[in-house]
């Protein structure tokens, strides 16, 4: 595991229609992460938090939508600059820690991560595929997008963002804690023969089973893995601070398994750490949690 780490606020909500994700890297420092990452041994830099040009607009509910994609410039805007932040970060040899923020924002941060790399890995730790393009999308929401933008598939000015081409090999993609897909989803996965897990195999495997599965796959053929890790794939009872809740999820001991094992495989070289949203949130605890999930990721034991 890198040990120096930049943290980075993403600081968006306009992938999604509500208010306040665009608190959570905030949310996220306030619940301890620096001090955390630090015990475990870890340099930490805060690198303050990226929010675009656009101003947050109150009445993002009723969004301009430019070819099915809500608040497209605002998020291609935010993009590119997270894109810049990111990459200057893993060219100083650092792993980047983004915070988000609403999972648009993985369009930025793995546009700035992948040039780094032949054949970057990305395991995506979610309710949700999000592998939509504005024509399979029930809501024109971006943030059930980002994972097909970085295959290739979505508006070419998302595809091409920060550096032209496809991002990441969908053979390099895992997929774990699925539960809620929708149907062009589930055809974008079959066609593709992505390697998912959903929740339910997570309960049948266990976690265990799940992550040495998912770990022996990539292992061999990947030079750098991002984990892109939606607190939503979490349970709600566990992380109940976020935007689009779905039961049957993944408990805090199960994630922490999975952390455990990715750290000891040595294999992550990035993470983004999502829709932490401290409006819906009680006391906190979803960024909590999001502090515990990256300390076991740097290393946390409990013995
Ligand atoms: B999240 C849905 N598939 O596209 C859509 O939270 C939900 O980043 C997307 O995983 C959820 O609107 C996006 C129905
Ligand atoms: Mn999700
Ligand atoms: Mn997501
Ligand atoms: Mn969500």
């Amino acid at each position: 595991m890198n040990h120096k780490v930049d943290i980075i606020g993403a600081s968006t909500c306009f992938g999604q229609p509500k208010l306040g994700v665009d608190f959570g890297p905030d949310a996220i420092r306030y619940a301890g992460l620096v001090k955390a990452l630090e015990i475990q041994g870890m340099n930490v830099e805060d690198k303050g938090n990226i929010t675009g040009q656009y101003k947050v607009d109150p009445t993002l509910h009723s969004a301009k939508e430019e070819m099915g994609l809500l608040n497209f410039e605002q998020v291609k805007d935010f993009s590119t600059e997270l894109a810049e932040e990111v990459e200057s970060s893993v060219k100083l040899g650092r792993f980047p820690l983004i915070l988000g923020g609403d999972h648009s924002l993985s369009i930025g941060s793995i546009a700035g991560i992948s040039p780094h790399y032949e054949n970057l890995g990305v395991i995506w730790y979610d309710a949700h595929g999000d592998l939509n393009d504005s024509e399979t999308s029930p809501s024109g929401n971006i943030h059930g997008m980002p994972l097909a933008v970085a295959c290739g598939v979505g508006h070419e000015s998302f595809v091409n963002l920060h550096q032209p081409g496809v991002k990441v090999k969908p053979e390099n993609v895992v997929l774990i804690g699925m539960r809620d897909l929708d149907v062009g989803e589930r055809e974008y996965i079959k066609e593709n023969d992505i390697l998912t897990f959903t929740a339910t195999d997570v309960r049948e495997k266990g976690m265990a089973g799940v992550m040495d599965e998912a770990i022996a796959y990539l292992k061999d053929k990947v030079d750098g893995l991002h984990l892109s890790l939606d607190v939503d794939g979490l349970d709600p009872l566990e992380t109940p601070g976020t935007g689009t809740p779905v039961d049957g999820g993944m408990s805090l001991s199960e994630t922490q398994l999975a952390m455990r094992m990715l750290n000891e495989s040595d294999l992550v070289t990035s993470m983004d750490l999502v829709e932490v949203n401290p409006l819906l949130d009680e006391k906190n605890i979803t960024a909590e949690k999001a502090v515990e999930i990256a300390s076991f990721l740097f290393g946390k034991k409990q013995l």
